[in-house]
């Protein structure tokens, strides 16, 4: 639930999409980057009706991150959260804090169940292996200054293993996954799907992998950006529009050389 933004926050820092009635205390408030992993904290916020603050500078990725790097200037990422008065970084952990403060049960599989291992797996598989092979990928193509699908894939499922896991095996992995589950808290919808959409979309981008072969992921996607919450969220999050792919209109894509803009219909 999108509150008035903060006092003290210059206007063209704060972007509210809509005035609520009564304005409410907020404890959270979010320092945001269009297209950026703080799209998951707004995601959770809205799924658990938690009142929160937006900071971000609309169609200004160096400006948005400007405003990040005052609030935390030896960790500046997206996600920065104020909550309580006190500054945190890292996506998965602000979820889980929130979950706790928020949750009441929602958006973790029960205690006992065997969904509860599929969400922590995947809660962490996010940032610990999907992303951080993706951007392994990413930066070995920067430093050696080919393109992205120039370096090597590493192990690849249905080829004769060699090397080190690589980006395909992680999708395919994530592909096996969803043939057997609904959502990466099994039965159910959980935190760890928010953590995971970020993983999923940001493959292409960050290591050009085209995930449009893996039906059951596709499928997925198009499970959980149905849910209302995704849509509430991806209007406050990208307030210029988006493509049907969810990019940005007007936003820069990606590594694109030349540089090129997300152009929207
Ligand atoms: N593991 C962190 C990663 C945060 C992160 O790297 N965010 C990106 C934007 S999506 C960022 O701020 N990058 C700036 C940088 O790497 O310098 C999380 O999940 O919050």
């Amino acid at each position: 639930m999108l509150l008035l933004p903060m006092a003290g926050i210059p206007a063209e820092a704060a972007h509210a999409a809509q005035a609520p009635a009564a304005v409410k205390q907020a404890d959270l408030t979010i320092y945001h980057i269009e297209m950026r992993r703080s799209m998951r904290v707004i995601w959770l916020a809205e799924e658990l009706e938690i009142p929160y603050n937006l900071v971000f500078k609309r169609g200004d990725i160096a400006g948005s991150m400007e405003l990040i790097r005052e609030m935390s200037p030896l960790m500046p990422m997206a996600p920065t959260v104020k909550y309580k008065g006190n500054v945190y970084v890292e996506s998965g952990g602000i979820l889980d804090l929130l979950l706790s403060e928020y949750g009441n049960g929602r958006l973790v599989p029960p205690n006992g169940s065997a969904d509860l291992g599929n969400h922590y797996q995947w809660m962490h598989f996010a940032e610990g292996t999907a992303m951080y092979r993706a951007w392994a990928a990413r930066y070995a193509s920067m430093v050696a200054n080919i393109p992205i699908t120039d370096v090597p894939k590493g192990y690849q499922t249905g080829v004769k293993p060699s090397g080190l896991v690589g980006v395909p095996a992680v999708y395919a992995f994530v592909e096996d996954y969803l043939s057997r589950n609904p959502y990466f808290g099994g039965g159910h919808f959980s935190a760890a799907d928010i953590m995971m959409h970020f993983a999923v979309k940001s493959a292409g981008p960050a290591a050009g992998i085209d995930i449009s072969g893996y039906k059951n992921v596709a499928a997925w996607v198009e499970r959980v950006e149905a849910r209302p919450a995704f849509q509430r969220a991806i209007k406050v999050a990208l307030p210029g529009g988006h493509d049907k792919d969810g990019n940005g209109c007007g936003l820069p894509i990606p590594f694109s050389n030349p540089p090129a803009v997300y152009a929207c219909p």
